[in-house]
């Protein structure tokens, strides 16, 4: 058996983790913002000294191919993830599969091993989504979910359009989205839940990945006097939008079902101490592993929107920004990586991905498959996010295992 160099992995996650921190020491790097290009400049550095040939599609994505002698011909097994954070963010989320992608590579090439199809590291563009939706765009462009130029048009929650700012960072690229069409696809990720921790077990073998429905609501009532307005006067934008996330907690408490709801942004305007809220712009992220049930969860959604613009006499308008249906990952990739596990010695189990990842996307065109390791108290899209030194080593040593398996066995 193999093994990475998890020095060189592991102190390649933190130096990337220090990358994009403000004067608070808080590591946010946004797609297409100043510290998305020096994290992808970074990243780029890594990927040419271990001498792969580096390409950047239009929408940005990020590809490191390490071609080997003679296997040209062959479709290329692409490992990867994503580089972009969230606001306020861990190290680990994206980075280390990106990073321990190119830590297999490296050491494959160390090794003096000739795969037998070309490998390739990616690291897509806005997985995140908090700026641009939908989130995992850039995967979504190289599958041919989304046209490129729609893309490029995105408008971000602060105006700026997504093609100008892979632009203005340099990373709006030449090569056509989709020019790389993998044999296969897995993605190494830390799990952001609490399972893997909880159970003990070192390695999740990801088997599904649940549906995600994004949704921006704007609801519009009128200012009025906080003082002066009796409450069954007002038409309170405020309140109505506060009553959707309370509604759908206890909606999905008494559906007894493994859905989630999250009202993760909220606007007031005029957002004034004493005015009666005219308007409420919030998002709500909907998610769960089965499809029927997340339909249901979005028409139920709706009915109580249409309840509570009734009863608040307020105008309700709902502009969807992202829609992904669960997946099913590949069989025998899974198998592959239980078997890698077993032969180190280390606790697996199978699983569900309750978050989104790039390989949701890459599942449409490639046998597809990711592993997970554990999160410290199951803590993610936070900077407690982190994972013990062993795990990290033992997730990429699975991915290697896997790796040498699909594309090295000849
Ligand atoms: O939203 C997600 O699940 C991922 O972090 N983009
Ligand atoms: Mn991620
Ligand atoms: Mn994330």
């Amino acid at each position: 058996m193999h093994s990475i160099n998890a020095e060189r992995l592991i102190g390649r996650i933190r130096e990337l983790g220090d990358i994009g921190r403000d004067a608070e020491g808080r590591l946010t790097r946004l797609a297409g913002s100043a510290n998305d290009k020096a994290g992808r400049d970074r990243l780029v550095g890594w990927v040419e000294a271990a001498g792969l040939e580096v390409a950047i599609d239009r929408i940005g994505n990020i590809f490191g191919i390490w071609r080997g002698e003679g296997n040209a011909g062959h479709a290329p097994l692409m490992l990867g993830s994503h580089i972009d954070t969230v606001i306020n963010a861990g190290i680990y989320d994206g980075c280390y599969g990106v990073l321990a992608a190119l830590e297999v590579i490296e050491t494959l090439k160390d090794l003096g091993v000739t795969p037998a199809r070309p490998i390739v590291v990616a690291a897509f563009t806005n997985e995140e989504g908090v700026r641009f939706a939908p989130d995992m765009l850039g995967s979504l462009v190289h599958v041919g979910g989304l046209a490129v130029d729609a893309a490029l048009a995105t408008i971000g929650t602060d105006g700026a359009v997504l093609g100008e700012e892979l632009a203005r960072i340099g990373y709006a690229g030449n090569v056509e989205p989709g020019h790389l069409q993998p044999h296969a696809y897995v993605e190494l990720h830390i799990e952001q839940g609490p399972v893997l921790e909880r159970e003990g077990t070192a390695i999740g073998a990801v088997e599904n990945l649940q549906g995600i429905s994004w949704q921006r609501v704007t609801i519009d009532g009128v200012a009025n006097h906080a003082g002066t307005t009796p409450m069954a006067m007002r038409r309170d934008a405020g309140l109505a939008a506060a009553r959707v996330g309370l509604f759908l907690r206890e909606h999905i408490a008494r559906s007894n079902a493994p859905s989630v709801a999250t009202v993760g942004t909220m606007r007031y305007e005029p957002d004034a101490i004493n005015v009666i809220p005219s308007r409420a712009v919030f998002t709500v992220d909907l998610r769960d592993p089965d499809e029927e049930r997340l339909q249901a969860l979005e028409a139920v959604l709706a009915d109580f929107l249409a309840r509570v613009a009734e009863e608040e006499g307020v105008e309700i308008s709902v502009e969807r920004l992202a829609r992904f249906q669960p997946v099913v990952f590949d069989p025998a990739i899974v198998a592959a990586i239980e078997a890698s596990a077993r032969t180190r010695g280390l606790k697996s189990r199978r699983m569900t991905s309750g978050a989104g990842h790039d390989a949701q996307m890459l599942a449409r065109i490639a046998p597809t498959a990711m592993i997970f390791v554990p999160s410290r108290d199951g803590i993610s899209h936070n900077p407690r996010e982190h994972t013990e030194p062993d795990d990290l080593a033992a997730g990429a040593n699975v991915l290697l295992d896997v790796v040498e398996r699909i594309a090295c066995s000849g």
